[in-house]
């Protein structure tokens, strides 16, 4: 993948980076990795995941007419991490995912908690990004990169996450009745090894984009270096009505840390999204990401352009290296 047929998929926005701890109501560290959504009023919503100066993170809402400039920043954090209640956020939260549920008519948050016990994933509801419901710690640690899909299959209710353990950190899919009960867990995309670009880890990076080929996953992989990790993003294919299928999975990263802003921050060599609005259009997908765990980003791409790379460059995995899900499909 040169870089000029990187440059065709993603056109970085001449603004960025958008959004930085400059621009925040209170004093902060960082902000970075926001979750994304395109309001029913046309307004695009970033919740931020925000680093304080004591290392913990919260999430703060910035709203736009444009999703590029003129950010109205909760003058507040919108939430707050509640160890009274919620022990699990004792070291703070992170990386939100935001899906909106037309069946439940709410937005579902999926976040990591990083508790003593190392990351682990919890939901949260919103109607309105103001108030919300807590549904507490729903996969153990350590687990992260979570985000629900927008309606059920089957009946259930799919997540897809990141359990990490000695086999590997690979991508999983897990179903639930009822948001708070999760089983029928089974893999479905692994790292690869050596001198993949995605060897070291692989996560979901934004929620899954359906189409009529598909749910399109954006992923990021790792691959750790002798200067430290670089965080790249690919693209696979799963089964509209079976996901846990992997149809295609692209050899190369699609998008990489190229500019300053991205190569140099807290974390080098980071870019990593969380979330995406989609255009009117249907086809214009403005991915929001976080920059050397620094900053926030706009990078556009066409939902058509993606798959139909995916279709010249993908091909179906092979499951070469990794643990054997034994939980397949019920009867
Ligand atoms: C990942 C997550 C991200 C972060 C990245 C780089 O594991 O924690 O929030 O941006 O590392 O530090």
């Amino acid at each position: 993948m040169t870089n000029n047929q990187t440059k065709e998929l993603f056109q970085r926005h001449p603004k960025n980076p958008i959004l930085a701890a400059r621009d925040w109501p209170y004093p902060v560290n960082s902000v970075f990795n926001p979750g994304a959504m395109l309001l029913p009023d046309g307004v695009t919503l970033l919740l931020c995941r925000v680093e304080d100066r004591s290392g913990h993170s919260h999430l703060c809402a910035a709203r736009s007419k444009n999703g590029i400039d003129c950010w109205q920043i909760d003058p507040q954090p919108t939430l707050m991490p509640d160890p009274e209640n919620y022990p699990e956020e004792t070291w703070g939260i992170e990386d939100p995912r935001i899906t909106h549920v037309p069946e439940l008519n709410k937005y579902v948050i999926a976040y990591t908690s990083y508790s003593t016990d190392g990351p682990g994933i919890s939901l949260a509801l919103t109607e309105n990004f103001q108030q919300f419901e807590r549904y507490g710690f729903i996969m153990l640690p350590p687990d992260k990169d979570a985000a629900l899909l927008p309606r059920r299959i089957d009946g259930h209710w799919l997540m897809i996450h990141r359990p990490m353990s000695a086999h590997g950190n690979h991508i999983w899919l897990s179903y639930s009745p009822d948001l708070y009960h999760w089983g029928r867990h089974q893999l479905i995309l692994e790292a690869r090894r050596g001198a993949w670009w995605d060897a070291d880890r692989i996560g979901l990076s934004p929620p899954l984009i359906e189409t009529s080929k598909g749910w399109l996953m954006i992923y990021h992989g790792v691959r750790l270096t002798a200067s430290g990790s670089l965080y790249r993003s690919g693209l696979a294919l799963f089964d509209r009505e079976q996901p846990e299928r992997c149809l295609l999975r692209g050899d190369s990263w699609v998008f990489g840390p190229e500019t300053s802003y991205e190569r140099g921050g807290d974390v080098p060599n980071v870019t990593f999204s969380c979330g995406y609005t989609i255009l009117p259009d249907g086809d214009t997908l403005n991915l929001y990401y976080g920059c050397a765990d620094s900053s926030i980003a706009l990078a556009k791409a066409s939902i058509q352009s993606l798959l139909d790379w995916l279709d010249r460059n993908g091909r179906p995995p092979k499951k070469e290296y990794g643990i054997k899900s034994g939980n397949q499909r019920q009867p």
